[in-house]
């Protein structure tokens, strides 16, 4: 999502490439080397960029304008997006996962269905399990994660504060950070905890459409932090 938003902000044409998840890790380690079976990568006539911050970086030298990097807050958008890849990034990851371990059925969602039935749940039930033990996910780790994120978030209205996201052209903070932020959007616990903020602005702004809903209710009482206003 950042990087193709990145594109489109520089006015660049591509060919969107979908990999299985699985059989990834042998196609990206065959075009971007060995121990690179992340994605994104972008292949720059036959240059191969691997991962979302060398990837941006490498487009703004392509074409400067708009700049994702803006003089004079470029170091600070890069912390900025470093911290966003960094620190945030992977609860875009464990957070919703950690969500559907409880409600299964809403895997359906995410392909843009309705809620799983009967088979499709008992199905989504090992597929959450098997990202559980991808990501490294506990209820422990989720309830730290879930304890942590106001923080998280709150450092996201500082940087808004700073001018490095929430501007009216996007800077590369902004593309990475909303990017995580746009699919918390999708899980009801979470939606009050960004809602009217910079988070919930920058994240609808970007990426105004990301299919996915899974209900409130999803994380066991208590664990979700209550907004603070
Ligand atoms: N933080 C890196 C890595 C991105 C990353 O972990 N991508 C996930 C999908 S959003 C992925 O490839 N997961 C499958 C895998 O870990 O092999 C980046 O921003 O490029």
């Amino acid at each position: 999502m950042t990087v193709e938003a990145a594109l489109r902000r520089k006015g660049l044409e591509y060919e969107r490439v979908v990999l299985t998840a699985g059989p990834h890790v042998e196609e990206m380690q065959r075009i971007y080397g060995e121990g690179r079976s992340t994605v994104p990568g972008l292949l720059i006539d036959g240059e191969p960029l691997h991962g979302s911050r060398p990837i941006l970086a490498r487009l703004e030298e392509l074409v400067p304008v708009p700049a994702l990097y803006p003089e004079p807050i470029a170091g600070a958008v890069r912390d900025a997006e470093r911290w966003g890849d960094m620190e945030l990034q992977d609860l875009g990851r464990r957070l919703p996962w950690g969500a559907l371990h409880f409600r299964p059925e809403a895997l359906g969602t995410f392909g843009g269905g309705d809620p799983l039935d009967g088979p499709g749940t008992d199905f989504a039930i090992q597929y959450v399990h098997a990202s559980w033990r991808y990501h490294k996910i506990s209820a422990a780790r989720l309830y730290d994660d879930l304890t942590g994120l106001p923080a998280k978030l709150d450092h996201v209205d500082a940087l808004a504060d700073q001018g490095i996201v929430g501007g009216e052209s996007p800077t590369a903070a902004d593309l990475q950070i909303a990017a995580t932020l746009r699919v918390l959007l999708v899980l009801g616990d979470l939606r009050p905890l960004l809602e009217g903020r910079a988070c919930e602005r920058i994240a609808r702004r970007w990426f105004p459409d990301y299919r996915g809903e899974v209900p409130a209710g999803a994380y066991p009482a208590g664990w979700v932090p209550v907004p603070a206003n």
